[in-house]
């Protein structure tokens, strides 16, 4: 039996992916509601209408006389809640919700939940691959790509992991993971949350929201919840573990992965690049220890992943440069983040060839001078907010590229043999992209067009 009241309106607000996976949803129960975009036409309208005859369909604006009628709203990520319609709404008693609250509604199994500025899919779908080793049948998704209603059409899984944005965290009311995270906090998408980081980490810190355990980062005070102290935490961080902590121990000259005194693995057996991707293995061994993951499935699976696509991904040696592809490198501290980690793993005379740019989402730059300062042997700019990259980046002068196979060959003419060229935007794409991955391939393919000197 439903619990759901069916006399009630609902409104599902935004008919992208997630919008589309409530109604379905919601109509599977057998439940009247509304569809509300702000578009004129959504991608697929007529196919909408189609697949939801009974729903009405207001498109172009958000209509404040329905959302005021409201019992509840299930806001799409791609929607702010600060819109004055929907505030009036709220004023006027409708519950703001959304796809993870009816998900996390609907299921009896564990849930573990990972959000943060970065790593969020490289630690999601890492976990995701510790439990299927581990013989578990795993439901894996969310921000990562697959709506988490949709997941339910597979039937329930014996274990939910959830990648979570800001977006998707501020209509969460109640979460209760059986492990939660915050991998790091860094400014992004402050255009969103009015230029405050402190709302921005707000809306991160939902996550935590009745978790049975917690995943702290110890490197990052931010990742630490303000309150819930009586919840168990477990933490990592790259300094040397306490007991039941994950860190990195240093024996015989050699770095392990380890578990408090508890040697589980080299550092050099990851098949992954830099060290921020020490640190994700780290997360995602503590997150699956808390879930009960047995170590040796956790370990196997560590031993084999080769990274994400567009995610510090190796594309090629050309002429004794090494291109890399970070074009999920969308904010100040991934791109940060990406220049040290590859810095640390080249010879004192090499150096790093950035190309940055594109819809810096409001961001202060200023963060990548330093580690420019120290690692880069150039910089070039891309998109509508490299000027404001280059004015950042004092240490070095910005060189401008109209394209992203200019990009590449401005970028090759600086760069010496042994250096590394890496694409690692720390901005959005969609001046010049229709997405990240767009302009990823854009990249590679600019590489694979070198020519290759004999
Ligand atoms: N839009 C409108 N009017 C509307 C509704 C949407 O203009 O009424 C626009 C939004 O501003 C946005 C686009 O349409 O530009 C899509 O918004 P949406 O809320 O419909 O998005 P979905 O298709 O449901 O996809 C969302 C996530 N998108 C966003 O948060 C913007 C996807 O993350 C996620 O994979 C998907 O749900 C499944 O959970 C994408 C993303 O960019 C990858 N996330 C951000 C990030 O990772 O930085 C947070
Ligand atoms: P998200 O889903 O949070 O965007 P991804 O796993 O897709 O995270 O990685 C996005 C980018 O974040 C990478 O391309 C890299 O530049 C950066 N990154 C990866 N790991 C870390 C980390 N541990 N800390 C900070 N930045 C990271």
């Amino acid at each position: 039996m439903s619990l759901i009241a069916t006399d009630q309106l609902r409104v599902v607000v935004g008919l992208g992916k997630t919008g589309l996976s409530c109604a379905r949803y919601l109509q599977n129960q057998g439940l009247p509601f509304v569809l509300m975009d702000t578009r004129a036409e959504p991608p697929g309208v007529d196919d909408i209408r189609n697949e939801f005859p009974e729903a009405e369909l207001i498109c172009g604006e958000l209509d404040e006389s329905v959302l005021c009628r409201a019992s509840e709203i299930l806001l799409s990520p791609g929607v702010a809640k600060d819109q004055p319609e929907i505030q009036a709404a709220v004023a006027a008693g409708a519950r703001l919700s959304g796809d993870i609250d009816l998900f996390c509604q609907a299921i009896t199994a564990p849930v573990i939940a990972i959000t943060g500025s970065n790593a969020k899919s490289t630690v999601t779908t890492l976990v995701g691959q510790m439990a299927e080793a581990a013989g578990i049948d795993v439901g894996v998704g969310g921000n990562l790509g697959t709506p988490v209603l949709d997941m339910l059409a597979e039937g329930e899984q014996a274990l939910y992991v959830l990648e979570l944005s800001s977006f998707q965290l501020e209509t969460v009311s109640d979460l209760r993971a059986e492990v939660a995270t915050v991998l790091n906090v860094s400014p992004d998408h402050l255009d969103r949350y009015n230029d405050s980081l402190q709302l921005y980490y707000q809306a991160k810190h939902r996550i935590f929201r009745g978790a049975q355990q917690i995943v702290i980062n110890r490197d990052d005070p931010l990742t630490s919840p303000l309150v819930n102290s009586s919840v168990k935490q477990i933490s990592f961080g790259l300094g040397r573990p306490d007991l039941n902590q994950f860190g990195v121990l240093t024996k015989d000259g050699v770095e392990w992965l380890a578990r408090g005194l508890e040697a589980l693995m080299p550092v050099a057996d990851l098949k992954v690049r830099g060290q921020h991707n020490v640190i994700n293995a780290l997360s995602a061994l503590a997150l699956g220890d808390a879930a009960g993951l047995p170590m040796a499935a956790m370990l196997e699976t560590l031993k084999s992943f080769t990274g994400l696509k567009h995610r510090c991904q190796w594309v090629a040696d050309v002429n004794g440069i090494t291109y890399f592809n970070d074009s999920k490198g969308t904010n100040v501290g991934a791109t940060v983040a990406a220049i040290d980690g590859l810095a640390a793993t080249l010879p004192a005379e090499n150096k790093i060839v950035l190309i940055a740019g594109g819809v810096g989402k409001g961001a202060d730059f200023s963060d990548l001078n330093k580690p420019m300062k120290q690692a880069g042997r150039s910089l070039v700019l891309i998109g509508e907010d490299g000027p404001q990259i280059d004015a950042a980046v004092a240490a070095l002068e910005g060189q401008y590229a109209g394209s992203m196979t200019e990009a590449v060959a401005v970028a090759t003419a600086q760069a010496i043999p042994g250096d590394i060229v890496l694409l690692s935007p720390a901005c959005a794409s969609f001046d010049m992209f229709s997405g990240f991955p767009a302009r990823g391939d854009a990249f590679i393919e600019a590489v694979e067009q070198l020519e290759v000197v004999q």
